[in-house]
C-alpha cells in the first residue's frame, strides 16, 4: 500500500489530525482562563494565541488553499500571522477569548474533515492534499510542544502529570560508536509528509569518526559544573562567553543549587536532578562548551543523520535508527506520553545498526551545523516554513524530543533555533574525529 493510496490517505490524515486536537484540548483545558490568557514568558505567546494560530493555519491551508473556500474570518488573519507580530506582542493584540478561539478552531476542523472525506482527490492534487493534511497535522503538533515549552515556563501548581519512563539497568555498553567512512544519502525524496528542508535526498561523503552512544546526561554535565566549566573561558566560543557572562549562566534552565545538591522545577514540581537523565534545556553555547571540555566536539547535521540512518550492511539510509517501521513506544520515547526524558540506555529496540541509542525521542540533540538548505532545494508550500530561516543566526536540532509526536518526527526532520535557546527541550551528545 501506497501512502497515496486515497483511502489510507484519508486514514492517516484523520487519525493525525484527531491525535494533535486531542493533545492541543489537553494542553488548553488543564489550565483556567487567566492562564489561557496569560504571557508565562516573553519569549513564548499566550496558550490561546497558539489555539487560534493553529486552527488559522489550518483554514488557511486545507480550506483556502486546497479546498477554495472563502476566508471565515478575514479581520483575524494579520494577529496570527506569525511574522506579523512578534510573540511578545502578542498579548496585547485583540486575541479570541478562549471559548471563541476554541469554537473557532473546531469550526475549522468540522469543514476540514468534510473536505478530506468528500474531496474526490486525484493524481498531483492528490498528492498535493495529501501533504497539505500531513503538513497542518504537523504544524498543529508543532505548536502542542510550543505550547508544553510554556507550560514548563509557567509559574504555579502543577497542571499536568504523565507516568514515569520505566526505570532502566545502568547503561553499561561502548560509551561511543564508530561510523565508518563512506557516502551518505542524506535528506529523502520520498518521504511523503517530509517538510520542503528534508528534501532532497543527495549524496554526501563522510569521513569516519566516533559518536556517543547515549546522550550527555546530568551526571556528565553536573561534572562540567564542578569543574568550574561555567567560569573557565577556555571552553567557550567568544559569543558564548560574553553571552553567559551577561546573563549569569552557571547550569542549565530550571536549575539551582541547595545545599549539597542540585534541584530543577519541572512542570510545577521540584525534584532533585536525576543523575542517569540526558541534559535538558542547555542552550548551543552550553553544548559546545561542554564538549570542547570533554575533549570531543559537537556532531555535524550529516554526522547526526548518518549514525541514525545509515545501514552498514546495505549502504541504504533508513528512516529510523530501527528500520523503516514507524515509532511505536518501544522505539522511542516521543508524544508527551512521559513528561521526562527516559534514563541514557532506554530503548534498546530503538538503536541504531551501530549502536547508538535514543537518537529518536527524549532531548532534541544540538548539532554543530548552521541551518542551511540541501543542494537542490525549493520552498514549498511558502518560502516562510524554512527559507526565511536559512543562514548562520540558526543552530540545527536533531531527533526530536519526549514533546514531539510521531508525525512530526523522522530520521531527516530539521528543527532549529538560536544558538541561546534552552527553554526548548534540548540537549546533546558529542563526536570526535576518528
Ligand atoms: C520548526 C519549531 C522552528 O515553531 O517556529 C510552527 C515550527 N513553523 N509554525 C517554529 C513552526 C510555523 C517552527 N520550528
Ligand atoms: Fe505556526
Amino acid at each position: 500500500r501506497s501512502p497515496i493510496d486515497p483511502d489510507l490517505l484519508r486514514e492517516r490524515a484523520l487519525d493525525a489530525l484527531t491525535t494533535a486536537r486531542d493533545r492541543t484540548a489537553l494542553l488548553t483545558t488543564c489550565v483556567d482562563e487567566p492562564d489561557l490568557l496569560a504571557q508565562h514568558s516573553p519569549l513564548m505567546s499566550p496558550l490561546v494565541w497558539d489555539l487560534a494560530h493553529i486552527g488559522n493555519q489550518e483554514e488557511l491551508w486545507l480550506l483556502r488553499t486546497v479546498a477554495g473556500r472563502e476566508a471565515m474570518r478575514p479581520e483575524i488573519d494579520g494577529i496570527y500571522d506569525a511574522f506579523e507580530h512578534p510573540r511578545a506582542e502578542r498579548p496585547s493584540l485583540p486575541l479570541l477569548p478562549p471559548d471563541e478561539a476554541r469554537r473557532y478552531a473546531a469550526e475549522v476542523r468540522g469543514r476540514a474533515l468534510d473536505v478530506l472525506e468528500n474531496t474526490p482527490f486525484e493524481g498531483r492534487r492528490l498528492t498535493q492534499a495529501g501533504f497539505a493534511f500531513g503538513m497542518i497535522a504537523q504544524h498543529e503538533q508543532q505548536h502542542d510542544e510550543t505550547m508544553l515549552i510554556t507550560h514548563q515556563l509557567r509559574k504555579g501548581p502543577q497542571a499536568l502529570t504523565a507516568p514515569d519512563p520505566e526505570p532502566v539497568p545502568p547503561y553499561t555498553g561502548p560509551s561511543e560508536v564508530l561510523v565508518p567512512e563512506g557516502p551518505f544519502t542524506m535528506g529523502t525524496s520520498t518521504e511523503p509528509w517530509a517538510l520542503d528542508n528534508e528534501r532532497p535526498a543527495h549524496e554526501r561523503p563522510v569521513p569516519a569518526f566516533h559518536i556517543d552512544a547515549v546522550p550527555v546526561t546530568n551526571a556528565a554535565y553536573q561534572a562540567f559544573i564542578e569543574d568550574g566549566g561555567y567560569g573557565d573561558e577556555r571552553w567557550w566560543t567568544p559569543q558564548g562567553w560574553a553571552h553567559i557572562r551577561t546573563h549569569g549562566l552557571k547550569a542549565p534552565l530550571y536549575w539551582h543549587r541547595d545545599g549539597g545538591q542540585w534541584l530543577r522545577r519541572r512542570f510545577g514540581v521540584t525534584e532533585v536532578v536525576p543523575p542517569d537523565e540526558p541534559v535538558l534545556h542547555v542552550c548551543w553555547y552550553e553544548a559546545d562548551a561542554y564538549a570542547r571540555w570533554a575533549g570531543r566536539r559537537l556532531p555535524t547535521e550529516t554526522e547526526w543523520e548518518k549514525a541514525a540512518r545509515h545501514d552498514p550492511e546495505s549502504g541504504r539510509s533508513r528512516r529510523y535508527p530501527w528500520g523503516d517501521a514507524d515509532p511505536a513506544p518501544e522505539h522511542a520515547n516521543l508524544g508527551q506520553r512521559h513528561l521526562r526524558p527516559a534514563p541514557a540506555g532506554s530503548y534498546p529496540a530503538g538503536a541504531s545498526p551501530l549502536g547508538v541509542r535514543q537518537l529518536i525521542g527524549d532531548v532534541w540533540e544540538w548539532t554543530a551545523s548552521d541551518f542551511l538548505p540541501y543542494p537542490g532545494f525549493t520552498a514549498y508550500p511558502y518560502k516562510e516554513y524554512s527559507e526565511v530561516f536559512f543562514g548562520p543566526e540558526y543552530k540545527v536540532l536533531r531527533g526530536g524530543s519526549f514533546a514531539v509526536d510521531p508525525v512530526v518526527c523522522r530520521g531527516t526532520f530539521r528543527n532549529w533555533d538560536y544558538p541561546i535557546r534552552r527553554q526548548i527541550f534540548s540537549g546533546f551528545r558529542t563526536a570526535r574525529d576518528a
